[in-house]
């Protein structure tokens, strides 16, 4: 396996957090990746090339009623403060998107991933040619325990990773059709959208559809983290990262409609994994935010790497718990690079009303 691994270790090595800042962690491969990797959205602009379907229609979609809710949580300083936002009706995908229709896009479009595409080496002066290879971050956890400092214990950037492959090479997405797409970029899940006539969440949709018309709570599905004693969401339990206790039934990621739906039937908004959001990101950005359908700051900005340009992810994935990612937890925003993808974060798609 060729790793691209030189640069990953320079700047997720170079981080050390309290132990709070390492719990507000969003833990998506992408934020470490794009730490170390410069990024590829300098790569053929393929999404610009995809026409619509001319699809229309609403199946697997449910219609979100809109409305006024608190958006945002005091617990975390980028989603401070609780602020009221109205929403407009919109129409969302039940679930995450799935092998099987990206591969309809795919199939329908000859669309290339970000993760299968060349690098150029001209964005990544001094590498060797030779380590330049498509790919894209996979969880990959240690045997043993180790400090929650450093991600890349657990990520590793594998050449040959992608949407079909999601592993790396050897693996295949045969037999997980219904399973979320993973390692797609944001460019690749607008394409995919753009493709289905539909479009990416904004943030405030994406939490207002969250609360299932609940209003505020710790989770999006209530105040308790097991009500009734049971895990309602794909996350991740037992000592992270390297011994998955796998209590909620699955290690890595669920088949969608795996849990209950939320009173809006939708499925997994919380965990299994990540979703982009249209909107950029900015951690200031509800201190003035607009009240009425925000659609996020007009450029980005992470003090964390200052150059890349980042997009909102939301709801987590199979890899938050109490102990590391407490990004599940309602509210809260997660972040990445534009251009990167990761085993743990996907997309589900949205259709004005
Ligand atoms: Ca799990
Ligand atoms: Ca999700």
């Amino acid at each position: 396996m060729v790793v691209v691994i030189t640069f990953l270790a320079i700047s997720c090595n170079s981080e050390t957090k309290s132990t709070s800042e390492q719990t507000a962690e969003t833990d998506s491969g992408a934020h470490c990746v794009a730490k170390g990797m410069p990024s590829r959205s300098g790569a053929i602009r393929q999404a610009a090339l995809v026409t619509a379907s001319g699809e229309t229609g609403t199946e697997d979609m449910v219609l979100i009623p809109g409305g006024t809710f608190q958006m945002g949580s005091d617990e975390f300083p980028d989603s401070r403060p609780l602020h009221t936002v109205k929403v407009d009706g919109f129409w969302m995908d039940k679930h995450e998107v799935t092998n099987a229709e990206f591969a309809r896009f795919v199939e329908a479009t000859k669309y290339v991933t970000v993760a299968e595409r060349p690098l150029n080496p001209k964005d990544y002066p001094g590498v060797p040619a030779d380590k330049l290879v498509p790919g894209s971050a996979v969880f990959t956890p240690p045997n043993q325990q180790i400090s929650l400092e450093n991600p890349l214990a657990w990520w590793q950037y594998v050449a040959g990773a992608s949407w079909k492959h999601p592993a790396g090479p050897q693996s295949t997405i045969q037999g997980h059709e219904n399973e979320p797409v993973v390692h797609v970029s944001y460019e690749d899940a607008a394409a995919y959208a753009k493709w289905a006539g539909k479009r990416l969440p904004t943030e405030a949709e994406w939490e207002f559809a969250a609360q299932g018309g609940k209003g505020n709570r710790k989770y999006y599905w209530g105040e308790e983290l097991k009500p009734g004693g049971k895990w309602i969401a794909n996350i991740y339990q037992g000592n992270f990262p390297n011994q998955n206790a796998k209590e909620d039934g699955f290690a890595g990621i669920a088949p969608v409609r795996s849990f209950p739906a939320n009173p809006y039937g939708l499925y997994d908004m919380d965990g299994n994994v990540w979703e982009w959001c249209q909107d950029l990101y900015r951690p200031d950005y509800y201190r003035n935010s607009p009240k009425e359908n925000p659609k996020g700051p007009t450029d980005s900005y992470d003090p964390d790497e200052p150059g890349a340009v980042k997009y909102v992810q939301r709801g987590g994935s199979f890899l938050c718990s109490d102990q590391y990612c407490i990004r599940y937890k309602a509210g809260s925003r997660g972040k990445g690079e534009v251009s990167s993808g990761s085993d743990n974060l996907g997309f589900r798609c949205v259709r004005n009303q």
